[in-house]
């Protein structure tokens, strides 16, 4: 007999012909009626596939009095209620390490863009403004100061490639990394002061919820610059547009937002903000894997009672 899963959301092809091959498989996101579903399929349920974009709250995780597993695609999960799946004694699992490198090359990227104008010389020049004149000076990147606040598996990864650019290196986390090579600030805004760009890299959630605020902001100054590859969540984003359109930091590189797909209105019209669509992990590749680490959970799960990569 094939276990029984519930899918929450539309997921990689990948992973709903692995789902639908090995599994009997029910779509939440398909019943009309959800309530009504839940009460039919319930108890049947032995594992969820969800993503980030899919709430797994007490109240789901109630009406699946069977469930054990949930295999959640991303490395975040602020998506799911962990503290009440343990009471549950449902496991949960992510998908970290496989998107590490793309989320990595994006951080970097999204750096060097802002501070040497890539996107906003692009525009210069399909805009015909090349024709007129040159573009504004930029900001050196090389031997310049990183400050990364989460200096966890992303984060070293970014410090990895910021090396290549001899960049001066310091971070804030909850606690001090032992081994770490590089200078531990006690606070985000002894970080922000002492730093040329500060990057974000920490999980999202309550925890971290608003960390880079008004104050931090200040502290980074009207030379700093901001990169969020993380979650929208750890920033308070009307005090960032405000600093940003009031010119009191000097740019930011944005890949997650608050509310998302909503951007702020008033970001649009800077040149000195890099917006992308929440595309860190957004490769073939890295999306792929990740896809197959959710399979490979379910299947370790169901075949030894063990995950592989478990929250
Ligand atoms: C994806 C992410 O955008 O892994 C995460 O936590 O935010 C991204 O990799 C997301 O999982 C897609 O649903």
């Amino acid at each position: 007999m094939k276990p029984t899963v519930l899918q929450l959301g539309p997921m990689l092809p990948l992973v709903e012909k692995g789902l639908a091959e090995n599994y009997t498989l029910h779509h939440l996101g398909k019943a009309p009626d959800k309530a009504k579903f839940l009460a039919e399929v319930g108890p049947a349920i032995q594992a969820v596939a969800s993503s980030v974009k899919t709430p797994v709250d007490a109240a789901l995780l109630d009406a699946l009095p069977n469930a054990r597993l949930v295999a959640n695609f991303g490395v975040g999960y602020e998506n799911v209620d962990v503290e009440h799946a343990r009471k549950r004694g449902i496991v949960v699992t992510n998908t970290p390490d496989v998107l590490t490198d793309c989320v990595a090359d994006l951080a970097m990227t999204l750096l060097v863009d802002v501070a040497r104008g890539i996107s906003a010389g692009d525009r210069y020049v399909r805009e015909g403004r090349w024709l007129k004149g040159p573009m504004p000076l930029a900001t050196k990147v090389s031997g310049k100061r990183l400050g990364i606040l989460g200096l966890g598996r992303i984060g070293q990864a970014i410090a990895d490639r910021a090396e290549g650019f001899d960049m001066d290196i310091r971070y804030h986390n909850r606690r001090q990394v032992p081994g770490s090579p590089y200078q531990f600030e006690q606070t985000l805004a002894d970080l922000a002061r002492w730093c040329d760009f500060l990057v974000i890299a920490t999980a999202g959630g309550e925890a971290t919820r608003g960390l880079v605020n008004a104050a931090v902001l200040e502290a980074l100054g009207p030379e700093g610059f901001l990169v969020n590859i993380a979650r929208g969540s750890v920033v308070d984003e009307p005090a960032l547009v405000a600093a940003l359109v009031e010119k009191r930091i000097a740019g930011a590189a944005l890949d997650v937002f608050a509310d998302e797909p909503n951007v702020p209105q008033a970001l649009l019209a800077l040149d000195n903000v890099v917006l992308t669509p929440h595309i860190a992990s957004a490769t073939t590749d890295t999306r792929a894997a990740m896809g197959q680490l959710v399979l490979d959970n379910l299947a370790a799960f169901f075949e030894t009672g063990r995950v592989l990569t478990p929250v």
